[in-house]
């Protein structure tokens, strides 16, 4: 049913379109209540306000701590109009009805996150404001209720086409955004006392997240979808900035993702990099004296896959690789910012999307990684390994070179970003072959090889790139086979976790084989 709004309590941090707001409601002839701050703010503006401290006939106490905390708020939020009883205590305590909530919270998350201490955390949990969403909330029937600031030109929309009152679905819909609010509020409350305390794996862990985007649908076409953003506000494809061409579909943001992440391990301090992605996995990653370089030496790895692929630079995109990509179809391309000539370029590609950020994604960050199954969610740290030379254990009789070595890095920095069992060949800052995704490692080392060779042929070559060839292996050769997949193919030199019952077996393989073999100490499945 309609409900007139006649009464309103406003109590919000932070004071945005505030003014506005309480003009807006006081033409319509609507009654002001507010906390302090926010009844200094409409009076400094002229506006007529009650204090609710006024009305529930107690200062606000204890640094704030109680100030709308009172059965004459409470009451005239939760208060059926339209039950007996109810109005009847309304009429005995004196307690006037509450049409209208609007209130934003202190400001809890960002007071996390700019570092302030325990104690000005705790200080910055509002206890009042929630409490009176979640009343109003419940008495949705009656009340609206607006934690928003987006939401008070869609407040006063929908009380102009009811001639001041709103509609029981406006109220709904208010409610659940409402509860949304709170719940999410309590989430990074939770959350950061478990981050305070180390708990590992607390025994309840909430979770919230806030819409984005709607998607057009979900990896296909018959699924739904939704993009929600997890309050982090990392750089990354949740908060890239999007300059051209249409909204990005469900397995574009996936695919960006990966391409990003993945073009993150290379310090853009000591170089360019390139890494192309399709359905998730690498079909090509380079280094290069420049993006150019590294864009076309990650193109030349398998230039069929990379038809339709993302693009990912370690660089802001300059004109010359914007040039170069717009030579075949791309979907995506994302950088940490892009020239005005390389924007230009792409403007004419209307269907190619060009997203910039402020930086990269920051490898070694911690964080959570969250995945679904039949009823339950898989909680892990975010794989934010990184192996150096130091980490390296030499086990075979040849040692690599140097210039092995710095391939040999290279391969398993892309390794870790291929779905497992991952092989990745690499030649001279190159992936020059990758198995992906196989349920045997002998068969993901066999197809990086065979694709090795196709592009060979598709480049003039005498012969596949992968002889002489660094190769990575995400996890341990459980048996020498895929070892000596990998040598037939022309790999020199190997790097992987060891680790496996066989070490021995894999090391005299290797040693018969000539080739150079690392260890990494370190296993970089991925699923
Ligand atoms: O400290 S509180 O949890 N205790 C309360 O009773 C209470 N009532 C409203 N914080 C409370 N609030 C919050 O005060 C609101 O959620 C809002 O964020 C803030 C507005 O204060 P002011 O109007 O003084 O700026």
């Amino acid at each position: 049913d309609l409900h007139p709004v006649r009464r309103a309590l406003l109590s919000v941090s932070d004071k945005t379109g505030l003014i506005e707001l309480g003009k807006a409601l006081a033409e319509r002839g609507v009654e002001l209540l507010s906390t302090g701050g926010t009844a200094r703010t409409l009076r400094d503006a002229g506006l007529d306000v009650k204090d609710v401290s006024e009305v529930t006939g107690f200062p606000e106490m204890m640094d704030g701590r109680v100030k709308t905390l009172h059965p004459m708020v409470h009451g005239g939020l939760l208060a059926l109009r339209d039950n007996d009883t109810h109005v009847a205590a309304m009429t005995e305590h004196g307690i006037d009805a509450i049409d209208l909530l609007v209130v934003n919270l202190y400001p809890f998350e960002a007071t996390v996150a700019k570092g302030a201490g325990y104690d000005e955390c705790v200080e910055n949990i509002d206890i009042g404001g929630p409490a009176m969403i979640r009343a109003a909330a419940k008495n949705h029937a009656f009340v609206n209720v607006v934690v928003d600031v987006e939401d008070y030109d869609n407040l006063l929309g929908d009380m102009d086409q009811h001639n001041g009152a709103t509609c029981p679905k406006f109220r709904r819909k208010l409610a659940q955004k409402a509860y949304a609010r709170t719940a999410a509020y309590d989430t990074a409350v939770s959350n950061w006392l478990a981050d305070a305390l180390e708990l590992e794996a607390p025994k309840r862990r909430a979770f919230a997240g806030e819409l984005k985007q709607t998607l057009r649908y979900g990896e296909n076409s018959h699924q739904s979808a939704v993009f929600y953003t997890d309050g982090t506000n990392r750089p990354g494809v949740a908060t890239a900035v999007q300059h051209q061409g249409k909204e990005l579909s469900y397995n574009n943001i996936n695919d960006t993702d990966a391409a990003f992440e993945l073009v993150a391990e290379f310090d853009p301090a000591k170089g360019a990099a390139c890494a192309i992605i399709k359905h998730a996995n690498p079909c090509g990653v380079a280094e290069g004296a420049t993006l150019l370089d590294a864009y076309k030496s990650a193109f030349d790895c398998d230039r069929t896959s990379a038809f339709g692929g993302i693009v990912a630079l370690n660089q802001p995109l300059d004109v010359e690789t914007a040039q170069e990509i717009t030579g075949i179809f791309t979907e995506v391309v994302i950088a940490p910012g892009a020239s005005d000539e390389a924007k230009a370029i792409f403007a004419a590609k209307k269907n190619l999307r060009l997203l910039t950020t402020d930086g990269l994604p920051d490898v070694t960050a911690g964080g959570k990684t969250v995945r679904q199954v039949a009823g339950g969610l898989l909680v892990q740290d975010k794989d934010n390994g990184v192996v150096g030379m130091e980490d390296l254990k030499v086990v075979t009789k040849k040692a690599p070179t140097e210039e092995q070595m710095r391939d040999l890095l290279f391969a398993w920095k892309v390794a870790k970003h291929v779905k497992s069992n991952a092989i990745v060949y690499v030649k001279d800052g190159a992936t020059v072959g990758v198995g992906a995704g196989q349920m045997s490692r002998v068969d993901s080392a066999l197809i990086a090889a065979k694709k090795a060779e196709r592009m060979a042929n598709v480049l003039g070559l005498s012969q596949p790139l992968t002889i002489g060839s660094a190769v990575a292996s995400d996890a341990f050769f459980p048996f020498p086979d895929g070892l000596m997949e990998a040598a037939e193919a022309g790999a020199t030199c190997v790097i992987q976790p060891g680790g496996s019952m066989r070490d021995d077996e894999v090391i005299a393989a290797a040693d018969e084989a000539g080739l150079a073999m690392v260890f990494t100490g370190m296993r970089h499945f991925r699923h």
